[in-house]
C-alpha cells in the first residue's frame, strides 16, 4: 500500500516535469498576459500609445491570430485578438530588432523596430500596418 502510494507520487512529478517542458518550449500562441521586458522580449499594443491593453512576446511569431491581447492596461482592447488590431510596439530586446508583417509568415509589408533604446524601439504602427499586423520576427 504504501509503496503504491509512493509510485502515484512519483508520477505525478513526472508529469509535471513533462508539462513544465512543453510550457518552455516556444510557444506560438500567446493567451496570457506574458511581460516581455524581462525576457528579452516585445510588446504589441492595441492602441497607439502604452496605454492599452497589450501582449508580450519573445519569440518569432509566424501568425498572430492566435494571440491576445491579454495584459489589461487601461482596458482597451482587452482580450482581443492581436492580428489586425495592433497599433504600438515596444521592443525591450537589447541586441535585435523587431519587425512587424502585414501578412502571416513574415511576408508582406513590414515595419521594423531597434533594439531597446534605439532611437526606434517604441513607437506606433505606421498607416500600413496599423490593424494590418500578422506576424512578428526577430531581425
Ligand atoms: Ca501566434
Amino acid at each position: 500500500m504504501s509503496a503504491k502510494r509512493t509510485f502515484s507520487v512519483i508520477s505525478a512529478g513526472a508529469f509535471a516535469a513533462a508539462a513544465l517542458t512543453i510550457t518552455g518550449a516556444t510557444p506560438a500562441a500567446a493567451d496570457t498576459c506574458m511581460s516581455a521586458a524581462d525576457k528579452g522580449g516585445y510588446e504589441i499594443y492595441y492602441n497607439s500609445n502604452q496605454d492599452s491593453a497589450w501582449q508580450g512576446f519573445a519569440w518569432n511569431d509566424a501568425n498572430h491570430y492566435d494571440d491576445y491581447f491579454m495584459c489589461k492596461g487601461n482596458g482597451n482592447g482587452y482580450t482581443q485578438v492581436v492580428k489586425n488590431n495592433a497599433a504600438y510596439v515596444v521592443n525591450w530586446n537589447n541586441s535585435s530588432g523587431v519587425r512587424i508583417y502585414y501578412n502571416s509568415n513574415y511576408q508582406g509589408a513590414s515595419q521594423t523596430f531597434g533594439k531597446v533604446f534605439s532611437s526606434t524601439y517604441a513607437g506606433p504602427l505606421n498607416s500600413t500596418l496599423k490593424n494590418n499586423n500578422a506576424s512578428s520576427h526577430y531581425v
